[in-house]
């Protein structure tokens, strides 16, 4: 046992559980670190520091597991996933450390020795937001159930210095200001500089005729940037598991080009280092539309290399420079296309750096690449310019056009003389400027292909990638998008999860099916009474957490209808806020005394760039202004926006929402992952049929689920004769509504602020069809109001959608990703 791993000499050094685990030895060592690592006297005025002395307090106990984890993958040798993402949207790490190795109330009793609150220590950790939205957090997500799995899973990632920005508003508009999150120290990473690689940009490309007759190819003249890595520890759930998040950082491969330096160029020197440390800088949001940032490429580009020579020198040093049995070992998932250029990658380490043929470096590379996609609209499809690739990754490009060459022979084969086809499926998509299409490269690449939801996979093998579906039909798959149960019920709904652990024990933890125990219980009265004490409690907090932000004291008695998400049209913020101006006229002219006491929350960034987003939030507020300065209103109706929405503020938002609005046009959004965070707090969905909320919709059944809205087929049928001035003028509320909104009365000293609004709901080619759905939303809104009157029934309802939302846990999701694509083995613990 001791001797068959002795190359890994010092790791003896920390024998497992040393550290105790008790309030006494908590607060020895938080103490420790408070005084003699950071150097501080007084909680009074240094409590800041307070936070970072507890994560590293945590972070040791985590260190010994880690090292647990580490000496058990090195001595199994066992198959291994990566993921592969641009985003990781981690949020505050510290409670979900705690609750991972069951030290919460211990490590709150050490600060209740110092007369210190558990709540307020957490507090002060910033958000780790190195993502955008869903497909960020959904990386989060399972990374938590992987570790709480058992699987060998490594996330790869980049270390921004800036992540996701800031939202402030300012007279209603969004501004942005920079999340500058490494400034106070981020306790939980180790630096690997031991581990550090070399990714090179520019230069051109050789030839090399060998005695052997191969041709080698050569990559030279190159500017070398630095990539080292920062691991960050992920803990399973109370099993003894850290897995690792590497991050990659950018940093110039000498502090100074010296040669500069002596020729006296000082500041081009110093200019050079800039320039390659720009590369991890910042996190760019998700501006669809704009695409061509040199900088985005080099980033992804960045992280596939870093990640590829970091797993294939792991490779080499446990098996040599033997590759025929590394795809047996081995899997990549890509999230989106983002990391897809790992594909030429790989061809590229394996071909010029360690030797391999075609044929055989393509098998490897075909039979480990797995690749997600996230989104139905085509313009959101990455593209770049084939002109941008030659400059940057002149060796790259080569390879993507040799990969292009024996698709289009290979479809040739499949429709001999069918060249539209053959143009409609290529990796270069030609014209003025030739552009490569990343989706069709990671298709070609990876032997699973995925989307996020059932509909989303269907519309995906019958739409956007029909033509290689039709070719490789074997290759596309469904997986179902779900939520890490630890942070999304246990970690931030203490009441409700308390009162679930006493009903029906903790198990549903990491069984999340278990919650399906509550649906005999959901006509119970007294247990009706203290989920309903439960949820408001969360009410409360959430009232004081908004009057605190947003300066709006919301009645917690009111129904809180619920929608945070990012800004975008297709999800349709606009089709809530025509309601909320329709309920606010209803009240208005005295004919709201039948309606339920509502407030209105809503939350979401916007690109930067995104001008139509950036107005969505201007009109937010200024219809939110209005309503809540209307003495009519008070006790009937309020509305807020919720400034700078992120996972914190989801946690205290998720628990305390009545009703949770998933309303995109139906084809739009491929899954949707907070529906699901809604659903298992005891939110009832109002949605349409899109993305998981059919799933959700099925799961929880007809009764207790307000569906509305055209379907998929319905919005592509209604599409060519959509009228929305027809529609207006044939519906006595909408018109009231546009009526309202045209007169200014939302922008009384703003002329002309809400005319792209008003244009946009009008616009007979508006994609989103908004007006399609009006009378259908406004219906179904009333529907809403006649259930939450009857408490019993709204009660009812919600236990039954916590009861029903156990298909919706992460740990399933990737069960299937397990069983289905990376077949890996839980990693075997020597024992607690
Ligand atoms: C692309 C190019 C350049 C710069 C940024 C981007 C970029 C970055 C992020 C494009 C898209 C994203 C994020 C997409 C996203 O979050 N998609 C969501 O993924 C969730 C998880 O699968 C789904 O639940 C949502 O439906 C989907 O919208």
């Amino acid at each position: 046992m001791t001797d068959d791993h002795s190359t890994l000499g010092n790791l003896e050094l920390l024998p497992p559980g040393a550290l105790g685990m008790d309030a006494d030895a908590i607060l020895a060592d938080l103490t420790h670190y408070f005084c003699h690592t950071l150097g501080r006297r007084t909680l009074r005025f240094d409590a800041p520091f307070l936070y970072q002395a507890l994560a590293l307090t945590v972070r040791d106990r985590l260190m010994e597991r880690w090292n647990e984890t580490n000496i058990a993958l090195e001595r199994n040798g066992s198959r291994r996933a990566h993921y592969l993402s641009l985003e990781y949207l981690m949020g505050r790490l510290l409670r979900n450390a705690l609750l991972s190795i069951d030290i919460e109330d211990r490590a709150a009793c050490a600060l209740e020795r110092i007369g210190v609150a558990m709540e307020e220590v957490q507090g002060l950790e910033h958000d780790t937001g190195l993502g955008n939205g869903g497909l960020g957090r959904l990386a989060a997500c399972f990374l938590d159930s992987c570790a709480t799995l058992a699987l060998p899973v490594t996330g790869y990632g980049i270390r921004y210095q800036y992540g996701m920005f800031h939202q402030r508003i300012s007279d209603g508009y969004q501004v942005e200001e920079p999340d500058p999150w490494l400034r106070d120290v981020f306790p939980w990473e180790i630096e690997r500089i031991d581990l550090a690689r070399t990714i090179k940009y520019g230069g051109r490309t050789a030839v090399h005729e060998e005695r052997d007759g191969r041709t080698r190819h050569e990559w030279v003249d190159t500017h070398d940037v630095l990539a080292i890595p920062y691991d960050v520890p992920i803990p399973g759930y109370r099993n003894g598991v850290v897995n690792t998040l590497r991050l990659w950082s950018a940093a110039a491969t000498d502090e100074f080009d010296l040669e500069e330096f002596n020729a006296g160029s000082y500041s081009e020197a110093v200019a050079a280092k800039n320039e390659a440390e720009n590369i991890s800088m910042v996190l760019y949001p998700n501006t669809a539309t704009e695409s061509g940032h040199e900088l985005r490429l080099k980033q992804q580009y960045f992280l596939a290399s870093a990640s590829l020579q970091d797993i294939l020198a792991d490779w080499s040093r446990r098996r040599g420079g033997d590759f025929s049995g590394f795809a047996a070992d081995n899997c990549f998932q890509l999230n989106d296309t983002h990391p897809a250029i790992a594909v030429p990658e790989l061809m590229r380490l394996l071909m010029d750096e360690h030797g391999l043929g075609w044929d055989a470096a393509w098998a490897v590379t075909r039979e480990s690449m797995a690749y997600t996609n996230h989104t139905l609209l085509p313009e959101a499809l990455e593209t770049w310019p084939v002109a941008m690739f030659r400059r940057l990754l002149p060796r790259v490009l080569e390879i993507i056009f040799e990969i292009n060459a024996r698709l289009l022979a290979e479809v040739s084969l499949a429709w001999p003389g069918d060249n539209e086809r053959l143009a409609r499926m290529s990796i270069i998509e030609e014209g003025p400027e030739p552009l490569v299409r990343m989706a069709y490269l990671a298709i070609a690449g990876s032997f699973s292909v995925n989307g996020v939801a059932e509909l989303h996979s269907n519309l995906l093998r019958h739409g956007l990638f029909q033509d290689f579906a039709e070719l490789w039909p074997e290759k596309f798959n469904n997986k179902t998008n779900g939520v890490t149960q630890r942070r999304w019920l246990a970690a931030c709904n203490p009441p409700l999860s308390g009162l679930i652990s006493e009903r029906i024990g903790p198990g549903w933890a990491t069984e999340l099916s278990r919650l399906a125990e509550l649906a005999e219980h959901a006509g119970d009265a007294s247990f009706q009474a203290a989920w309903r004490e439960a949820r408001a409690a969360n009410k409360g907090r959430l009232a004081a957490g908004i009057e605190q932000r947003a300066g709006v004291a919301l009645d917690p008695e009111m129904l809180f209808d619920v929608q945070v998400k990012r800004i975008h049209e297709y999800k349709r913020q606009l089709l809530n806020v025509l309601h909320a101006i329709h309920l606010y006229d209803q009240i208005r002219r005295g004919d709201g005394e039948h309606r339920v006491p509502r407030a209105l929350i809503i939350g979401g960034k916007a690109a930067p760039g995104y001008v139509m987003a950036k107005n969505i939030i201007k009109f937010i507020n200024n219809v939110a202004g209005v309503i809540n300065s209307d003495p009519a209103m008070a006790g009937r109706l309020q509305m807020v926006f919720y400034p700078d929405y992120n996972v914190s503020a989801m946690e205290l938002i998720c628990p305390a929402a009545d009703l949770s609005e998933q309303i995109s046009t139906a084809g739009k959004e491929a899954s949707g992952t907070g529906n699901m965070k809604f659903m298992m707090n005891g939110a009832v969905t109002i949605g349409t049929l899109d993305g998981a909320n059919v799933e959700i919709l099925e799961a929880v059944g007809g009764e207790n689920f307000f569906l509305f809205g055209l379907n998929v087929e319905e919005v592509e049928a209604a599409r060519a004769a959509y009228d929305p001035a027809a529609i207006v003028a044939a519906d006595a509320d909408f018109e009231r509504v546009m009526q309202l909104l045209g007169s200014g009365h939302f922008n009384r000293l703003e002329p002309g602020v809400l005319d792209p609004i008003i244009h946009a709901v009008l616009n007979p080619a508006d994609p989103w069809m908004t007006a399609a759905d009006f009378r259908s939303y406004i219906d179904a809104q009333a529907r809403v109001d006649e259930a939450f009157r009857d408490a019993g029934r709204w009660t009812r309802m919600s236990i039954l959608n916590t009861a029903h939302s156990g298909r919706f846990s992460s740990d399933r999701t990737i069960e299937d990703y397990n069983r289905d694509i990376w077949r890996l083995q839980a990693v075997p613990l020597a024992g607690p």
